[in-house]
């Protein structure tokens, strides 16, 4: 798509930077075959515009790009030779091609321009869909959703708390520099997060051994044991991940916040958790509207320590890998109803093995009374309703054993439209394609 238009002010660095965070997905299953790379040709006409009105335009065309799930895979500018004209804009997209036709009928119609023409458009093979293949790739799968973040977010507890915003930025830089294979950088804790840490930690110690599940138990002995797990001292991701590593090959790598669900679930596929590095603000220690180092540490790690809780974690992620959008949702949706808020049976007594009920004294308790409705989990179902996260779940899904919730899963995944099979070589750390044409 190239773009002339006349820009007298706005930043394009801005607009670079929307660019960047749209990701590539897969199409929905009936779009597959249709799935064109285009160039385009776009002329702004000459005249007087307002001072950055070329910066806005761009905008509202990268988002109509995204609202037709496009991916931008290059735009490009340059002075413009044309007469009247300061910048031509190449862009290149992905997407499919009743999207393209609705694109360019709305780019013709928006009144901003003179003229559009395509360059070029290419048929590309739908396998060419972009996800990671091996560990290292998921340098690139650290898409942040913007949501709950102190910096845009009112409602947020550190939103008026500027050393709290700073403190968050830092470690959040940490994350975002961080390459596979780098080791897990030291944080030095602050007097205020060690004592979150702690308060938090006493409640758990005090109610998970009543209603944990025994995995739980067992693995949090262990990290009790080895110094790992005890108050006044925030574990380090370092220690945690080579604890798992000796377990179940599990690793963790830093995450600067909420991950886009498409990016969080592959790195599954790899036996890597993407783990925040931060915590929580100290005016509400029990409770976090966005996952923290000690809802990681406390409520994901004991489980991943265990050998069929992993593999059912892992499964997770590789039915994600280059499933549609649509799918993507139901996977969340299964995952949130069981590794977040997950209940199990021990002999006829309902325990929790949900990562936000182990963290959260207060949903625990709630989730295990006979307040809400417990139904059986099944896959099929249960990735089709609908959740919130503002408050307690009203219905909870009571898995029989965590072997038992892998076969149902394994079934249901195999429902998915995936026209091939992956599967994960621990020697090579490398996701496998087994086609089926
Ligand atoms: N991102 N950092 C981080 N931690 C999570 O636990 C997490 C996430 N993104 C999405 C997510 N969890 C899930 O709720 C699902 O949407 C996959
Ligand atoms: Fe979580």
């Amino acid at each position: 798509l190239v773009l002339r238009i006349r820009e007298s002010g706005g930043s394009l660095s801005r607009i670079l930077k929307t660019v960047e965070v749209s990701h590539p997905t897969w199409p929905d299953p009936v779009l597959r075959e249709a799935r064109a790379r285009a160039h385009f040709l776009c002329f702004l006409p000459s005249g007087s515009w307002p001072g950055g009105l070329a910066t806005r335009w761009l905008m509202s065309a990268v988002r109509s790009f995204q609202n037709l799930k496009g991916t931008v895979v290059q735009l490009e500018s340059r002075p413009s030779k044309t007469p009247g004209c300061q910048l031509d804009i190449l862009v290149t997209l992905d997407m499919a091609r009743t999207g393209l036709l609705q694109l360019l009928r709305s780019l013709r119609q928006s009144g901003a321009l003179a003229g559009v023409t395509l360059l070029s458009e290419n048929k590309v093979d739908a396998k060419e869909a972009w996800f990671p293949r091996h560990a290292r790739d998921l340098d690139n799968c650290n898409h942040l959703m913007t949501k709950y973040e102190p910096e845009l977010d009112m409602n947020h507890p550190g939103f008026a708390d500027k050393a709290y915003r700073e403190r968050r930025k830092k470690i959040a830089e940490i994350a975002f520099s961080y390459k596979y294979g780098d080791p897990i950088p030291h944080i030095e804790y602050n007097e205020d997060e060690i004592s979150t840490w702690t308060s938090v930690f006493r409640t758990v110690v005090d109610l998970l051994p009543k209603h944990a599940c025994a995995e739980y138990n067992r693995v949090f002995k262990m990290l009790q044991d080895e110094g790992i797990f005890r108050e006044g001292a925030i574990p380090q991701l370092k220690d945690m991940s080579d604890f798992l590593q000796r377990h179940t090959g599990f690793t963790l790598r830093p995450a600067a916040g909420l991950l886009t669900a498409r990016d969080f679930l592959a790195s599954l596929a790899f036996r890597v958790f993407q783990s925040t590095q931060y915590v929580r603000h100290p005016t509400s220690p029990f409770h976090t509207p966005e996952p923290d180092c000690i809802h990681e540490l406390l409520g994901h790690m004991p489980l991943l320590a265990d050998p069929s809780f992993a593999q059912f974690s892992q499964e997770i992620g590789l039915a994600s890998l280059g499933a549609s959008d649509a799918e993507i949702e139901k996977l969340s949706t299964v995952y949130w109803f069981t590794v977040e808020f997950g209940l199990c049976k021990e002999q006829g007594v309902v325990k929790a093995y949900g990562a936000g009920l182990l963290s959260a004294y207060g949903e625990l308790l709630h989730a295990v009374s006979d307040k809400p409705e417990h139904r059986p989990f099944e896959p099929a179902s249960t990735a089709l309703q609908p959740y919130q996260d503002q408050e307690y779940q009203p219905i909870y899904y009571v898995a029989e054993s965590f072997e038992d919730a892998k076969e149902k899963f394994r079934k249901w995944v195999s429902t998915m439209s995936r026209p091939y099979e992956v599967r994960f070589n621990p020697h090579t750390q490398r996701v496998e394609v087994l086609d089926s044409v």
